[in-house]
């Protein structure tokens, strides 16, 4: 017989543990632009999401899609501006990243779910008031800070068998604004909300380093806050480590910082002895 299949047949009876541990958990997973990449990887990251919901955990997306706005704000002429990490946007760049988040990346995400046999279903944080934002800073325009989360509607999508796709946009309180939130950031106040049993955070750098370049597999949210303070947590870390903490904070039972780009990334992390990145926990 080939090898092939038996080590096949071995993977899967060693993921049984996991798998038993992770029956009903509710996993969150942010899938940023820059870990989208071509169609393939698209199309695997899709089949794990099916895999996750057909072995009864309960995935749910939240996305970004950082460079397909910068794409389509070229296209028009809009030029962006950043501050602390964060897109500078007003009336006319909110406008266009709604349309390109929850009306393209976000439809992409539930179309390859969907080929792959999972019942994904796309909204973004306006839908049944998922996340009401304020402004975050009045330098920053229409950038939201989530302030109040209605998650039913996710746990209720969860419980009909479906996959949310979530796209980082909050209405404000008025009724009528568009708040274009950070999808790391969207991602924490959705898991926090659901007191989910895991946020992976998926990312293009293999996880959180120490002092010595080697990536921490296992962090405190003290070790964190130390390693933010002394400078080894620095750039483009800091707030993703941030979103981390306040997660843990508001009950996420562990937050995972990793690569998206490794094959089959989530399921490394799940079902696997192996595990992958940082996990940052309590
Ligand atoms: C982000 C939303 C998209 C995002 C933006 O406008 O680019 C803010 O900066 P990635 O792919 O996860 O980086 N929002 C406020 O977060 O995309």
């Amino acid at each position: 017989m080939n090898r092939d299949w038996i080590a096949t047949a071995r993977t899967l009876s060693e993921a049984l543990p996991y798998l038993q541990r992770f029956t009903g958990a509710v996993v969150v997973v942010k899938f940023g632009g820059n870990a989208m990449g071509n169609d393939e990887a698209m199309a695997e990251f899709a089949r794990d999401m099916v895999l996750m919901r057909q072995v009864g955990v309960n995935p749910v997306v939240v996305h970004g899609g950082g460079p397909m706005i910068n794409e389509m704000l070229g296209k028009l002429n809009i030029e962006s501006d950043w501050v602390r990490g964060k897109r500078v946007t007003d009336k006319a760049t909110v406008e266009v990243v709604e349309m390109v988040l929850a009306g393209m990346v976000n439809k992409r995400i539930v179309q390859a779910i969907n080929h792959e046999g999972g019942r994904g279903i796309g909204i973004s944080g306006k839908d049944d008031g998922l996340m009401i934002c304020d402004a975050d800073d009045p330098e920053l325009g229409f950038v939201g800070r989530p302030s109040e989360m209605n998650v039913q509607v996710v746990r209720d999508l969860c419980d009909a068998g479906m996959i949310p796709v979530i796209a980082p946009i909050g209405a404000g309180r008025e009724g009528n604004e568009t708040y274009n939130v950070n999808g790391d950031t969207a991602a924490g106040a959705i898991a926090g909300a659901l007191k989910a049993d895991r946020l992976l955070l998926l990312t293009d750098v293999a996880g959180v380093k120490g002092a010595d370049g080697e990536v921490v597999t296992q962090l405190s949210t003290q070790q964190v806050r130390d390693m933010i303070a002394d400078g080894t947590i620095a750039g483009g870390m800091i707030p993703k480590t941030e979103t981390a903490l306040k997660a843990v904070e508001d009950g996420v039972r562990a937050v995972v910082i990793q690569d998206g780009r490794v094959a089959n990334a989530c399921l490394l992390e799940l079902f696997t002895e192996h595990g992958a990145g940082s996990m940052i926990r309590n």
